[in-house]
């Protein structure tokens, strides 16, 4: 953290001295018309990451929500601070989570229920919630099909049978799963801080079984590598980028590993994200599915994801959450 010297900046903490990191070329790629099970195992080993193309989900429905996002976004603040605050769902601005982190950000944090969208929440917005609410929901079940594809693919790599094992609890009524628009404004005092960065939002692992986000084309997405260097992830607004999350993890009892990721802002261009983060019902138990035990032992205490999800939103971002779960 350094002392800021730009008066409007002079209360954000979030500047850091990043080291420079290329656009990475390596990002591995899974074609979903012709699958590499073998490869898509290997890229959630060895990265926790990869990037899907031919994935079936309709451009249209991505321009349209990504057309009413900025619409909500580009509201006057007064307006999107009706639809706060994100506790538990609801428009946040700079605040992430409740204990203290902050990014160069403002959101919408929703629940992946329809129902919810359509009533509680959505009456919180001023006019014309409904193309919203409609470009959501349709984008939220196109985007949750092919997650639970992946998820079926991963398992077939994994040989895990039934195949369903980790799809089912995305497919699950009760699936407690979540739905993110970020929008990170540009940083034009970015400029002035010699070649400091702006945190848009902090690294991080996510909670749940997977995430599925695709956002235009503004860069900012870093990923850590697992010799704990950062690599910068070329935009690309017709794909969708997949996170193992911590619960894959334990699923698949360590061989597969969340990713780390963060988001640094941009000076000139606005970055806008859609992330569907897929998670289990709050009563499951989380852990490795009996069919990828050969004998072994798991790594993880037992717990539900009600427990996990309990302990990790009362960490910081940053922390490492799956601690506490692990066998000594
Ligand atoms: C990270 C993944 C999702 O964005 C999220 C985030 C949640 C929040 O924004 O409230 C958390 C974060 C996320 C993990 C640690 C806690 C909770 C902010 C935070 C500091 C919605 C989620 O499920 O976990």
């Amino acid at each position: 953290m350094v002392v800021l010297s730009t008066p409007a900046m002079e209360q954000y903490s979030q500047i850091r001295s990043c080291k420079p990191a290329t656009l990475f070329s390596g990002i591995p790629l899974i074609d979903l018309s012709k699958p590499d099970t073998k490869h898509l195992v290997k890229a959630c080993q060895e990265f926790g990451f990869f990037k899907v193309i031919n994935h079936g989900v309709p451009m249209e429905f991505i321009s349209k929500l990504e057309a009413e996002a900025m619409k909500f976004f580009s509201s006057p603040l007064s307006e999107k601070e009706k639809a706060g605050p994100p506790a538990p769902f609801g428009y946040g601005n700079k605040n992430i989570g409740r204990n203290g982190d902050i990014g160069w950000v403002e959101y919408l944090l929703l629940t992946t229920n329809p129902e919810f969208n359509s009533q509680r929440f959505l009456s919180k917005f001023g006019q014309n919630p409904e193309n919203l609410r409609a470009s959501i929901n349709d984008y939220i079940s196109s985007v949750k099909k092919m997650a639970c594809e992946v998820l079926e693919l991963m398992a077939d790599g994994l040989n895990i049978q039934p195949r369903n094992g980790f799809s089912k609890l995305l497919m699950d009524e009760q699936s407690d799963s979540v739905f993110r628009l970020n929008h990170y404004p540009p940083c034009p005092e970015l400029q002035a801080l010699n070649g400091r960065n702006m945190i848009g939002f902090g690294e991080h692992t996510d909670p749940q079984i997977i995430s599925v986000l695709r956002s235009n084309n503004t860069s900012g997405l870093q990923i850590s590598l697992r010799d704990g260097s950062w690599i910068s992830v070329p935009p690309d607004q017709d794909s969708f980028f997949i996170n193992v999350g911590d619960s894959l993890q334990v699923l698949t009892n360590g061989r597969f590993q969340s990713v780390r990721h963060r988001v640094l802002a941009n000076s000139d261009k606005s970055r806008l994200s859609m992330v569907y983060f897929g998670g289990p019902p709050l009563n499951e138990k989380i852990s490795p599915l009996p069919s990828i035990m050969k004998g072994e032992e798991s790594l993880y205490k037992e717990f539900t994801w009600f427990e996990y999800k309990k302990s990790a939103y009362n960490a910081k971002l940053a922390d490492y959450k799956l601690g506490h779960f692990e066998k000594i």
